[in-house]
């Protein structure tokens, strides 16, 4: 185990401050969004670009590391590609991350600075955008790691802070009545981040962050605009931003690309209708359909669901992709088995595949099959809830 976190952030911050043209790789999602727009701050040379899970855009960002380039950070990503380390061979490398299996290889044949919460505490898995905010070391991010922190599921003192440093920042960003206020601070005053008698209400306070107080929609913002697949708009949006909220990412997104705002504007509506149609049916049951558009939003749409329906058992999103003949389908069951649901829907039928766990799994099946497969879901679950 290491000892001191700080110290070694402290390592990296003066890294970051010494290095003329900074080159920053961060996960496409808000954790890592938001840890770049932390650290351009501070330090105003960063470049930055969002990192994807795809090897073959991996590849292709590894072009971008030049001559010029003196220091590149990879944040938020256990998942790099040979390309992408090959080319920063030379340089000050800095990776920081916060999840399980960075390559030991590569660490020690580019002597990189690696920082990573567990190797000094096995429970710290504290996202990004914190560490991020102890580098930069600047008050005015703590809207940033808020929503970057809640976002990738941690609850963090930073949300206090915020309040006390500034209660405007935090009333933008969080729509929550004082008196559970009060009771989230007393909370985060009795508990510490990892505190495991308190797993689930601090899940609950997240949830509640989330859904209830509006920060779902930062969380969605950027999974949609980073689903939209136009690297060069999404880039200089990111660099045209200045103000951490929502607002003002809307207008700087219209700005930079209509069109962007435009495909940003048809997924969240196109979301919204999905969310409304399966709202209003409170039953065990739930199917939530999406065809015909280029991007899933399954995952966000079984979540939310969960969160908001009150007595359901099974949620299932399906996801058909425009022009194709295969179906996603996600489940998600409360105190319910639903691998053992889909499995007996798909059993004999022969272009469906799938698996996961008792309340979380996922299946593949052609859509000729599908009706099929669904009847057996609904027929199913009638004869469950009857037993
Ligand atoms: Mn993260």
């Amino acid at each position: 185990m290491k000892k001191d976190p700080l110290k070694d952030i402290e390592t990296i911050r003066k890294k970051f401050a010494k290095a003329k043209h900074p080159l920053l790789f961060f996960d496409a999602d808000t954790d890592g969004t938001s840890s770049y727009l932390q650290l351009r701050r501070a330090f105003p040379n960063l470049k930055g670009f969002p990192l994807s899970k795809d090897y073959k855009h991996q590849q292709r960002l590894a072009l971008q590391i030049s001559s010029e380039h003196d220091l590149i950070g990879f944040f938020d990503t256990p998942d790099i590609c040979d390309e992408l380390f090959e080319a920063a061979r030379d340089k000050v490398v800095v990776w920081l991350d916060h999840h399980v299996g960075n390559s030991k290889d590569w660490i020690k044949k580019l002597g990189i600075l690696h920082f990573n919460p567990l190797n000094y505490d096995l429970r710290d898995h504290r996202p990004t955008t914190y560490w991020s905010y102890l580098i930069a070391d600047m008050k005015e991010n703590l809207p940033l790691v808020t929503m970057g922190s809640i976002a990738d599921f941690f609850l963090l003192s930073v949300i206090k802070e915020l309040f006390e440093y500034d209660e405007k920042s935090f009333r933008a960003l969080l729509r929550i009545p004082a008196k559970k206020r009060k009771e989230l601070f007393t909370f985060l005053d009795l508990h510490d981040f990892a505190d495991e008698h308190v797993k689930r209400e601090r899940e609950d306070w997240i949830r509640y962050l989330t859904y209830d107080c509006g920060l779902i929609k930062y969380k969605m913002f950027f999974d949609m605009i980073y689903k939209l697949g136009d690297d060069e708009a999404v880039l200089s949006f990111l660099e045209s931003i200045k103000e951490p909220f929502l607002p003002h990412f809307k207008k700087e997104l219209e700005k930079n690309s209509s069109s962007l705002m435009v495909a940003y504007r048809e997924m969240l509506g196109e979301f919204e209708t999905i969310m409304k149609t399966t709202l209003s049916e409170e039953k065990d049951l739930i199917i939530a359909e999406q065809r015909g558009s280029n991007c899933s939003y399954a995952r966000q749409v079984a979540e939310e669901l969960g969160y908001r329906l009150k007595h359901w058992k099974v949620v299932v999103a399906v996801f058909q992709k425009k022009d194709a003949e295969w179906m996603n389908i996600s489940f998600r069951g409360n105190h319910f088995n639903v691998l053992e649901l889909a499995q007996g829907a798909a059993s004999g039928l022969s272009r469906a595949s799938g698996g996961g766990h008792p309340y979380a799994c996922g299946y593949k099946i052609h859509q000729s099959e599908y009706p099929l497969f669904r009847e057996r879901l609904v027929r199913s679950m009638e004869e469950k809830t009857k037993e």
